[in-house]
């Protein structure tokens, strides 16, 4: 991997702010946990208003200072150590160490927190300080080494994530699709704020390790995505819904066959499911996906907005397309 070469005399602080963006077709295995290099193509779509923003200083030590909504985080939480690693790529002798504060606007409260926006919004911040003026496609390929779904959180819209197949990793960034869709929704349903049972990363690396499901994963995700581009392509949003709800079922399904399994639902994630089931019945066209975690995500056009806020009245509602 070709790092950007450092200036000597960084600005006093960099900036950089990203958002959250949430997968439509899933990146779910790594072909390199080094780099992070996925074993497939991944699609999402950016939620705006949801941004990271991140402040860098470089600073003389003795160690990293890093800051999450204010809070100082402690040198043994997995969110230092994570940060740290990352920034061990940009270190040199002159400049050893690093300050940072980041602060998450509304993604947080909404249960939208995540390594996406946040390794996004630090590689911008690093760009500003080193004055690299890099483009989005290398600054997408240095966020992934980060978090990989951070390559996709450089656009708004839909983003698609090229798995490619260089070794060093180059091939393996995201770029935006060129198609709007002004209609479009998103409503986050929170069933449960509290700390998953496994990491995504970890809960990744076991699914490929030990899912019999798993040989399956790389042509269902080939087919999904093709089909995902059509629909967004003409605009048809059963087939969209269709293929992003199954999607995430396809993934959910491929990690419950892990040993030990993996299941990130629970009884309200269910339930809540089972009332997008209900609603699709009574003819309301909206569908869910689900990530790494028991919250499930609604998509729908914005005409049925109101049929949906009677059944899911806490649902937090985003347009994608402002
Ligand atoms: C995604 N997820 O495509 C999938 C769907 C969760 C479910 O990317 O190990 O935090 O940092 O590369 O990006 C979550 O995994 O994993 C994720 P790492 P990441 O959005």
């Amino acid at each position: 991997m070709l790092l950007p070469k450092q200036i000597q005399k960084p600005k006093e602080q960099g900036y950089g702010e990203a958002p959250v963006n949430i997968a439509l077709i899933k990146y779910w295995g790594k072909r390199c946990p080094l780099l992070n290099l996925p074993v497939t193509d991944s699609l999402s779509v950016t939620v705006p208003d949801t941004l990271t923003k991140t402040v860098i200083r470089a600073i003389d030590g003795p160690c990293d200072k890093i800051s999450l909504n204010q809070t100082i985080m402690q040198n043994n939480s997995s969110f230092y150590k994570r940060t740290c690693q990352f920034l061990d790529l940009f270190r040199n002798e002159k400049l050893p160490f690093f300050e940072i504060e980041t602060q998450n606007s509304v993604a947080t409260a909404a249960g939208l927190a995540s390594s996406a926006s946040g390794f996004a919004a630090l590689v911008l911040a690093l760009n500003d300080l080193f004055q690299w003026q890099l483009s989005l496609k290398h600054l997408s390929i240095l966020a992934r080494m980060g978090s990989g779904s951070a390559c996709r959180s450089f656009w708004p819209g839909f983003v698609h994530w090229h798995a490619g197949m260089e070794e060093n990793g180059m091939d393996s960034f995201a770029e935006p699709l060129a198609q709007t869709w002004p209609d479009l929704m998103l409503a986050l349903v929170i069933v449960n704020q509290s700390q998953k049972p496994i990491s995504s990363r970890d809960a990744m690396q076991q699914t490929v390790r030990t899912s019999p499901l798993y040989e399956a994963w790389p042509n269902t995700v080939a087919k999904h995505l093709i089909e995902l581009k059509q629909a967004i392509a003409q605009k048809d949003f059963a087939h969209f819904g269709q293929v992003a709800e199954q999607q995430a079922l396809a993934m959910h399904a491929t990690m419950l066959a892990s040993w030990p399994s993996i299941d990130y639902r629970l009884e309200a994630t269910l339930a809540s499911i089972h009332r997008v089931y209900e609603l699709r019945q009574a003819g309301v066209p909206v569908y869910f996906t689900q990530d790494a975690g028991p919250n499930i995500k609604l998509l729908f056009e914005a005409r049925h907005q109101a049929e949906i806020l009677q059944v899911f009245p806490a649902a937090i509602v985003k347009p994608l397309f402002l």
